[in-house]
């Protein structure tokens, strides 16, 4: 089954981050209606946007969307101290978005997600900054899954964001990504791998298309998580078909429901 983490709970989204500003609960209720609707596994909760309040907005907004959904909630935000203030607000087994290499981020991560119960994203980040080969990628993801497993994680928990860069910056930023998901989904069997997909596409025109071609060639490679817009169609009707293509999919029968109920169109 492939994870769709819903992301538009995102205070650097202007809509968002007016809609948090002024308390507005019923704004953040219906995304979150609309994003579950279409087919969110988690929905994402970052914060950050609005410098000084991040605790605050983080506090209010895990109220407002637990008065909403079911669905388990993706605690994001490079700090550690509100992660573990979330960790303590959320009724359910959260994704913890996220550890990463960086000393300042993975110590007190580390020591504080032992025993927890939830899941948790690594990004493949370390103090010498962004991966710029596959196996840059690789050593950090398996020195992630190493030290995770280690405090006890399974692999099953564990979502690796081998952090995908964008296509405008560089010619090979995709093939680096799509080689470094295939090499972790087949030598470190078990773990996921996710990540932000729209980065992909970040200073394109188009960018939707974009996004949509290169979550179907991630999934050829095992990618089996994204960071996305679940509210954008067409991208899920690629999901859908890719899964099938793949042979996730029992007598294509997720397949032919879409289509039945319109959400895939040729
Ligand atoms: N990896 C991990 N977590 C992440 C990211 C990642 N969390 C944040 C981010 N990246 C993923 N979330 C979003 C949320 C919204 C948008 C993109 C990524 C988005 N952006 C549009 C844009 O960039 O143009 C619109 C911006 C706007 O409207 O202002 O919608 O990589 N682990």
């Amino acid at each position: 089954m492939f994870t769709v983490i819903g992301e538009r709970i995102n205070t650097t989204l202007k809509k968002v981050r007016a809609a948090t500003a002024d308390r507005d609960a019923d704004y953040i209720k219906d995304d979150v209606q609309k994003q579950e609707a279409a087919g969110a596994t988690y929905i994402d909760v970052n914060a950050g946007a609005r410098i000084g309040h991040e605790e605050e907005d983080m506090i209010w907004l895990l109220s407002v969307i637990q008065d909403t959904t079911q669905l388990p909630l993706c605690l994001d935000s490079p700090d550690p101290a509100i992660l573990e203030m979330a960790y303590g607000m959320v009724k359910q087994a959260p994704l913890i978005n996220s550890i990463s290499l960086e000393k300042d981020r993975f110590d007190p991560m580390i020591k504080y997600l032992k025993g927890k119960e939830c899941r948790v994203i690594a990004l493949c980040m370390d103090d010498s900054g962004m991966p710029k080969s596959v196996d840059d990628i690789f050593n950090r993801a398996k020195t992630l899954v190493t030290e995770l497993e280690n405090i006890g994680f399974k692999r099953h928990d564990i979502f690796i964001d081998p952090l995908i860069q964008p296509m405008s910056v560089a010619a090979e930023n995709g093939t680096i990504v799509m080689n470094a998901v295939e090499r972790i989904m087949t030598e470190l069997k078990g773990v996921h791998t996710t990540g932000g997909l729209s980065n992909i596409s970040y200073g394109l025109p188009q960018r939707k298309m974009v996004n949509r071609v290169f979550l179907a060639m991630m999934m050829a490679r095992g990618y089996d998580s994204a960071i996305m817009d679940p509210m954008d169609r067409e991208i899920m009707a690629v999901l859908k078909t890719a899964d099938m293509i793949k042979g996730n999919d029992n007598f294509c029968m997720n397949y032919i429901k879409g289509v039945r109920a319109g959400t895939i169109v040729g």
